[in-house]
């Protein structure tokens, strides 16, 4: 099968860092084709850029037909009209996250990038999980295309951890951006939880349903969207 891994933001170096999450999961039989925004901003850290972000990613979507898709961006940016768009399933990395922790612990804390992203996790938190499962949502105060060049990244990551941790009272830490796909291990292993990366889970999800036979219902609100004029880039 072909599992299409869309990046929605523009900068290819962290689309070969999602690929490599993506790929190292993948079962045999799966190829994982990552594919780098063409239009948008260079890293989404607001709900301007989360906005601006959604043209390209339907774009990647029309342009690069698979069997199931992931769009690898934290705050699931466009993830209900990707739906409307594709034939197969179609995977956040929120989502994943979020549903695949619910599975390992009472209660999940989120380590993200900048403070004002925490508002659009809690809110994805409240959408994907029950009640008082999302226990805390907690900046590191890197900037996403920082995630690469800071050597300090890890030991950060790991020292919110395991704040969250403590004042959560919580027992599972997401990771809640996409440029943080290569620290699950590390952090794992310094903190002593289970860590989850939204691109493998992801993937792994978009992979089983797949296999299961199984797409998003086009009966109702996910069916292709009603033909009409479209004006501007968009058309
Ligand atoms: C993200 C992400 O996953 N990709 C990106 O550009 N920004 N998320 C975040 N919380 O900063």
């Amino acid at each position: 099968m072909r599992i299409l891994v869309v990046n929605p933001n523009t900068t290819a170096e962290m689309t070969a860092k999602i690929e490599l999450s993506a790929r190292a999961v993948a079962g045999p039989g799966t190829h994982v084709e990552a594919v780098t925004s063409t239009m948008g901003p260079a890293s989404i850290e607001s709900h301007y850029d989360e906005a601006l972000s959604v043209p390209g990613i339907l774009a990647a979507v029309r342009a690069h037909p698979a069997d199931g898709t992931v769009i690898a961006c934290f705050g699931d940016p466009g993830l209900e009209a990707a739906r409307e768009l594709a034939d197969g399933p179609v995977v956040g990395i929120a989502e994943a996250a979020m549903h695949a922790a619910a599975l390992l612990g009472r209660g999940f804390s989120v380590v993200t990038t900048l403070d004002r992203t925490r508002g659009r996790a809690w809110d994805l938190a409240g959408r994907y999980v029950a009640a008082g499962v999302c226990r805390g949502v907690h900046a590191c105060d890197i900037p996403v295309l920082e995630l690469d060049r800071d050597p300090t990244v890890t030991d950060r990551v790991v020292a919110v951890a395991r704040a969250a941790l403590a004042a959560d009272s919580s027992d599972v830490i997401v990771l809640g951006c996409a440029g943080m796909a290569d620290l699950p291990a590390v952090v794992s292993k310094r903190v002593g939880v289970p860590v989850v990366d939204g691109v493998a889970a992801a993937t792994l999800l978009v992979q089983s349903l797949v296999t299961l036979g199984l797409s998003t219902s086009k009966h109702g609100e996910f069916a292709p969207p009603p033909p009409k004029r479209y004006t501007g880039l968009i058309g």
